[in-house]
């Protein structure tokens, strides 16, 4: 008989067992971190990822509009599902409120009084983009995407629309407004 018919025990099932906890723990653990930090890893877009999203730092351009027309007030607080699936402001879709139409006149002005009644984080402006989240008008952001309201947080912004459209006013934080928060403010 030679060496080579011994069985060599490299290691023992208990080791072996052993093992398989540790790195089962640290994928778990792994796990949590990044889920519970889900927002914060998608807080900030790369260069890349904002030169592709048209977002430069600058704030835009838009001149000064005067206000001529009336105040409107307006209270609009970010709400989730249960499920975080379904994002939106003041209502789930189905309810009543769900992401109120604003109507105003050009020269009015628009007071949004801002809440995260929800418990991601979310950030507010508005848009003439029908979709992503670029082209925040100036003066109208509360908050943003790379600094967004945490739960509880709130603020406000305004909005003097200089010419009638549609606008939008969206979450900021990338992928929300596909997730339902959005809502149109008609101009005339
Ligand atoms: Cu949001």
């Amino acid at each position: 008989m030679s060496e080579y018919d011994e069985t060599v025990y490299r290691t023992s099932p208990g080791r072996a067992a052993k093992l398989m906890i540790i790195l089962v723990g640290l994928v778990v653990v792994g796990g949590v971190i990044f889920f519970a930090l889900g927002d914060y890893w998608i807080s900030e877009l790369s260069p890349a990822g904002k030169a592709f999203a048209g977002i430069t730092d600058e704030e835009d351009a838009a001149p000064a509009v005067a206000q001529t027309g009336a105040d409107i007030p307006v209270t609009l607080d970010f709400i989730e599902s249960k499920d975080f699936r379904t994002l939106a402001f003041n209502a789930l879709p189905g309810e009543p409120g769900n992401n109120p139409t604003i109507n105003a006149k050009v020269g009015d002005r628009i007071i949004f009084n801002i809440l995260n009644a929800g418990k991601s984080f979310h950030a507010f402006g508005v848009t003439l983009n029908e979709e992503g989240f670029g082209g925040i008008l100036s003066g109208t952001d509360v908050a943003a995407a790379n600094s967004p309201l945490k739960p509880g947080e709130g603020g406000t912004s305004q909005f003097i629309p200089g010419e009638p459209g549609t606008y939008y006013y969206i979450c900021t934080v990338p992928g929300h407004r596909e997730m339902g928060m959005v809502g149109t403010i008609i101009v005339e």
